[in-house]
């Protein structure tokens, strides 16, 4: 019913994708040049989708369009919370508190405060590696020191190292557990047990957890998502983010959901975070949840049929890679380390010599060397042009025998 197959144009629309890969991937400006113009890369990197954002959301920003007038905007009607709540209901038959719930342009910056609330400058950020690496950030922006535990892979599949975790959750100055819930970069949808299991260790360290739940609702066919707050109702330490920028491709519209069930922190966020919304993308996000579902669902097996064939490609043209279907997200975590040595620039490498953009090794904090991140939320036509140039990059560098060029 929807077209996820159409190629849309997304040149001067100020697209971080298009026009922002130099800086954010190569830390460089417009000077940096490739063998490839601009506009013949193919994009596999930065998390947003190449589809469109679904018509009904394009509507309901039209509809407050024709309202005339964009005053400071902030949510008071019920009308947004219920969308949400009901949302989370539906699919993850779990609620919250209207008044827990506080809006956010943003997870980041959401995270990047929150450190600065929850920590005193001596205290530390725990999350789990490879990760995403703005939850580095957040910390090193406010000077608060990290603490990793690599996930442990077993054969492409990722698991959390419990002792590691149990010791280093129990260190002194460790206040803060972030925790990826669907995971990025490596797709696992934590299991009731895991979360258990992580429940019981920030209960026992009396650590904050922030749940960062954004990709959630891009789930392969079969998985289930369980929020953070169904394992713990009553954990009041408990920060849970979710958002429709992910879901429904709409992350420069800046509007995300952070639930602070802690009265005191709240009281923060609400007296230091400057607290107004976008109206244009209050109402998208308000019709995404209302009228979004079966777009998403319709989305969810376009992404579960290029998962499968990038399985399919990639067994037959690069038999040496190891990859794993994701359980979430639309981000492919692909091991290659029998073409590639530890610490190559990736990148640099894809950029140069196969014309695709993509993030790789040392961008996931680490735990992540020799590892490509594939974004599959594209056309099936650009993902095989993607994965030919990919495969064919890599075939001839093994058959030249290049090595360490990069
Ligand atoms: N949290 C996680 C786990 C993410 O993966 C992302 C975006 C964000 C937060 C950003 O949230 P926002 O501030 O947009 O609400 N992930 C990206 C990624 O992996 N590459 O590009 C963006």
């Amino acid at each position: 019913m929807y077209n996820f197959d159409e190629i849309i144009d997304r040149k001067s629309t100020n697209a971080l994708n298009t026009d922002g890969f130099r800086d954010y991937i190569f830390h460089a400006d417009e000077t940096m040049t490739f063998p490839y113009k601009d506009e013949e890369f193919i994009r596999m990197w930065v998390a947003d989708m190449e589809f469109a954002t679904p018509q009904v959301v394009i509507d309901a920003i039209k509809e407050r369009l024709d309202r005339r007038i964009f005053g400071y905007t902030r949510i008071f009607s019920d009308a947004y919370y219920k969308a949400f709540s009901n949302w989370c209901v539906k699919r993850y038959n779990w609620n919250f508190e209207r008044k827990h719930l506080v809006m956010s342009n943003g997870i980041i910056p959401a995270l990047f405060e929150m450190v600065e609330y929850i920590c005193e400058q001596d205290e530390k950020v725990m999350f789990l590696t490879p990760s995403y690496a703005y939850f580095k950030y957040a910390a090193d922006h406010n000077n608060r020191e990290i603490v990793c535990s690599d996930l442990i892979n077993d054969n492409g599949h990722y698991r959390i190292d419990f002792e590691d975790l149990e010791q280093k959750a129990s260190e002194d100055k460790v206040k803060l557990f972030i925790l990826c819930n669907p995971h990025n970069p490596t797709g696992r949808v934590w299991t009731q047990d895991e979360l258990n299991q992580l429940a019981d260790i920030c209960e026992r360290n009396d650590l904050w957890l922030i749940s960062d739940e954004i990709h959630c609702d891009l789930l392969r066919a079969g998985k289930k998502h369980i929020p953070m707050g169904k394992i713990m109702p009553d954990y009041d330490k408990l920060i849970t983010a979710m958002a429709v920028s992910k879901s429904f491709n709409m992350a420069g519209l800046m509007i995300s959901n952070i639930i602070i069930p802690n009265d005191k922190l709240r009281e923060t966020w609400l007296t230091r975070h400057y607290n107004f919304d976008n109206p244009l993308s209050v109402a998208g996000a308000q019709a995404a949840y209302e009228k979004g579902e079966d777009w998403l669902d319709e989305l969810n097996v376009y992404l579960d049929k290029n998962f499968e064939f990038t399985k399919e490609y990639l067994a037959e043209h690069l038999p040496k890679a190891n990859f794993r279907i994701s359980e979430a997200t639309y981000l492919a975590w692909v091991d290659i380390h029998e073409y590639f040595d530890e610490g190559e620039d990736l990148p640099l490498f894809f950029a140069n010599e196969a014309g695709v953009l993509l993030e790789g090794g040392g961008m996931f904090v680490q735990n992540s060397d020799c590892f490509i991140r594939l974004n599959l939320a594209c056309p099936n036509s650009i993902l095989l042009e993607g994965l030919q140039r990919i495969c064919n990059a890599i075939n001839l560098k093994m058959k030249k025998g290049i090595n360490n060029e990069y």
